[in-house]
């Protein structure tokens, strides 16, 4: 402990001088909500049905120790949760339903089928967020669900994303903490089609009839997520940018920015702020893109830096809702939450310790070289000293020193599942 408080006091005398209070910067960081996505830990299985996942979406590798039901799902998150530090909610989706009757379907979901999930999470003191699941279910129509042509299909969707609505309702009242419900389809064409624009308004029917039902709303944010296109649905998405931006913006509901939605060049950080003039809120699936894939774990790289640093930098931390959304099944599952949370975490941190009063300063002043010199000089900082301090004062792992846990797990549970 007097080597990390010995660094504690280099780094904040080293950081004061840049005008930086370290103790502020942790503070702040340490209180801003992650949300960490339930699904890394089962490959987005769920546990209400399916065997595959389906929909535009794909999980590859096969990395032993998926969790095969709610109850190793939620072993394998307390470990993670025990190793990482900050304030962390849970991300759920619907497909994780105990089910209180095994007949039951999504149209049918309650409460019920979720509560042993509010017990856990009021346990481990973390909020929960919520995903209506339109994927990986028999009543798909190929890969359509609220664009679906077929009545009878469309109204189970709709009676489904209503559904999520009141279990997100009763989750913000059981945790007494906001609950943020995002709603993705992969409803679109593998290949060149004709009625593009039917489709569509299809869907805002579809979205209307979900989002104008009279539902408890206290503490609940909808959120509508775009996408640019999925496996198997690479011609045309639906509910594309333009699409959910002009949707949730006309139904005052939120916009979801996933960042792996977009084309390469494409950056989510670049999108917040104009967006946000026209919203109260937005939500962000923190993710990364590798070539075809949307949901590689978040590592520590420029763009996750630069969400964080628009989040902080433009005060906008109340305003946006951190979701993390990557699923790898080719390391340890409870690693890549670990990797992932923890680096967002990072970034996080690290946005609040730039020195951005005088790289503003100089930025009005015109001075944009001194901006750029400032901007690089900041990243010779010691974050890593402030970092490690923060996660030894919240009692968590330096470094990767949370391997040594993981690797134990490992070895007594996780090598042990099928
Ligand atoms: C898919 C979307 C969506 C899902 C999760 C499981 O491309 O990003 O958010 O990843 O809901
Ligand atoms: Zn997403």
């Amino acid at each position: 402990m007097d080597n990390i408080t010995k660094k504690y006091e280099l780094a904040k005398e080293i950081y004061q001088d840049h005008g930086i209070d370290i103790d502020e910067a942790i503070e702040k960081a340490n209180s801003i909500p992650i949300s960490m996505n339930c699904w890394q830990g089962d490959d987005v299985i769920g546990f209400d049905g399916a065997d595959t996942l389906t929909g535009g979406i794909q999980t590859t590798g096969n990395y032993p120790g998926r969790a095969r039901n709610a109850d190793e799902l939620k072993k394998d998150m307390e470990l993670a949760l025990s190793l990482i530090p900050g304030k962390v909610k849970v991300n759920l989706h619907a497909s994780y339903a105990e089910k209180t009757d095994p007949k039951k379907d999504r149209d049918a979901y309650t409460i019920e089928d979720f509560s042993k999930w509010v017990e856990w999470a009021n346990k481990n003191d973390v909020g929960l967020d919520f995903n209506p699941t339109f994927f990986s279910h028999p009543k798909m129509d190929g890969d359509f669900s609220l664009a679906s042509f077929d009545e009878e299909t469309r109204k189970f969707w709709i009676e489904h994303g209503k559904r999520c609505r009141e279990i997100g309702a009763e989750f913000a009242k059981r945790t007494g903490k906001p609950c943020a419900i995002n709603f993705w389809m992969p409803d679109g064409y593998k290949d060149i089609c004709v009625d593009t624009l039917k489709r569509r308004e299809v869907m805002i029917d579809s979205l209307d009839q979900i989002f104008s039902a009279d539902i408890e709303s206290e503490n609940v944010f909808c959120a509508l997520e775009s996408k640019l296109f999925g496996l198997g649905v690479e011609s045309y998405t639906v509910c594309n940018h333009e699409f959910a931006l002009n949707y949730a913006h006309t139904r005052d509901i939120l916009y979801t920015l996933d960042a792996g939605h977009f084309h390469p060049t494409e950056t989510i950080s670049s999108k917040l702020t104009a967006i946000m003039p026209f919203f109260d809120k937005i939500m962000l699936h923190v993710s990364r893109g590798v070539r075809w894939d949307s949901d590689h774990i978040v590592t520590w790289d420029d763009e996750l830096q630069d969400i964080m640093n628009e989040i902080i930098w433009n005060n906008l931390e109340e305003r946006v809702f951190i979701g993390l959304d990557y699923f790898d099944a080719s390391i340890n599952r409870i690693a890549a939450w670990v990797i992932g949370v923890r680096n967002s975490r990072k970034a996080l941190l690290n946005a609040c310790l730039t020195p951005i009063k005088e790289m503003r300063e100089a930025e009005y002043n015109g001075n944009y070289g001194k901006r750029l010199a400032l901007y690089e000089s900041g990243k010779e900082l010691p974050f890593g000293l402030v970092w490690d301090y923060y996660c030894a004062f919240q009692n968590k792992p330096l470094g990767s020193d949370w391997l040594s846990d993981i690797e134990e797990y490992e070895a007594e549970v996780l090598n042990r599942r099928d």
